[in-house]
């Protein structure tokens, strides 16, 4: 029966994958979008500079790293070199001024964790958040892009990840599960250990890229134009990985002692990270490293109700992904 049921599998891999593309190409924002968003940039630009001549906007998150989906709001920073300027006046100011300049919905949230500016440009109907000089955050996202141009497998696989978290609601950090960057960060980690490897490990490379932003030192490898092709011996369909990323979240993540870490390409240990205690609000319950903050877990969001959700949500995928010959229906099902 086994046999039966895995050749029956393979049958219906290749409408699996064809189905997952789809969705997959689907998500994918079109070019109109993308010059939208550079007119609004533009404008921001010229404001900005009329009141901070030296500053500069960067977009970083969903827009800029490539796992963006069409109709995603922008996240902009700010960057502004004045060692005695006060984040909040910055914003306030900056809320001034938008306003002043048409933008609608203008709202700073000065205590958030990340404090930030939001509006909302009624030329092109595109919402954004800028904050001010968080340059780590312009410098991960450099990350996660220059990771997407090795293999167009992990574009594919986090989309789908990522469509599945928003679908089933496991992509919403104040209830306590992942955010879009977790995501992303699992999907890389996912793919560095197939064998074959799909992805490499750019920071465990010679770096060709170095910047130290807030005392964290960046570095990597970033020519990655001379890797492609890198993950050619291993010829896994979407299907099959998108079914083994669940598998392995389901069934095979060790929860109580490991911690996945892009940034050396394996798994380390939660005692060597002494994550293995309750700090405050930090319980480590599932355990993914900042690639350069590396004493941030970007599970520490998670408590012990959001933890059952996740694993239950990664073992109701995992089980669709097996049995279900159509699974795409239900794997996306809004929960
Ligand atoms: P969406 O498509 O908006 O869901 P996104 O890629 O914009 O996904 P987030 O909204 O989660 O992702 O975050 C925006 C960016 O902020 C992504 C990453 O560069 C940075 N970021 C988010 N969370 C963290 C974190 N905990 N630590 C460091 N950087 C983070
Ligand atoms: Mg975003």
């Amino acid at each position: 029966r086994m046999l039966k049921r895995q050749i029956a599998c393979r049958s219906d891999i290749n409408r699996m994958n064809a189905a997952l593309l789809a969705i997959y190409e689907s998500l994918i924002p079109p070019e109109e979008e993308k010059a939208k968003q550079k007119q609004l940039l533009a404008l921001l630009d010229k404001i900005v500079s009329k009141e901070w001549p030296g500053a500069r906007l960067y977009v970083y998150g969903s827009c800029a790293n490539s796992f963006g989906f069409s109709k995603s709001d922008i996240d902009i920073c700010l960057a502004i070199e004045d060692a005695n300027m006060d984040k909040s006046e910055v914003l306030l100011k900056l809320a001034d001024m938008l306003q002043s300049d048409n933008l609608q919905d203008v709202q700073a949230l000065t205590r958030a964790r990340v404090p930030i500016v939001k509006l909302m440009d009624p030329e092109t109907g595109i919402s954004c958040d800028i904050c001010v000089n968080n340059v780590l955050a312009v410098v991960n996202t450099k990350l996660l892009r220059d990771y997407a141009h090795i293999d167009v497998r992990l574009r594919q696989l986090a989309f789908i990840v990522k469509h599945w978290a928003k679908s089933r609601g496991v992509n919403v950090t104040y209830q306590g599960t992942l955010s879009s960057y977790a995501y992303v960060l699992m999907c890389i980690h996912f793919l560095q250990q197939r064998r074959p490897a799909i992805l490499p490990c750019l920071q465990g490379m010679q770096p060709t890229y170095s910047v130290t932003v807030d005392n964290v030192e960046c570095a990597y490898f970033d020519k990655v134009e001379k890797l492609c092709g890198f993950g050619s011996h291993n010829g896994e369909s979407l299907a099959r990985l998108v079914w083994a990323f669940f598998n392995y979240w389901a069934y095979c993540h060790d929860y109580a002692n490991d911690v996945i870490s892009v940034r050396t390409g394996s798994i380390l240990s939660k005692r060597a990270k002494d994550w293995t205690r309750r700090i405050g609000n930090d319980r480590h319950l599932i355990c993914i490293e900042d690639p350069f903050e590396v004493s941030h877990d970007l599970g520490r969001v998670v408590d012990k109700f959001s933890i059952r959700v996740l694993r239950e949500e990664f073992e109701r995928a995992a089980e669709i992904m097996q049995c279900d010959p159509n699974p795409c229906v239900k794997l996306f099902e809004p929960y």
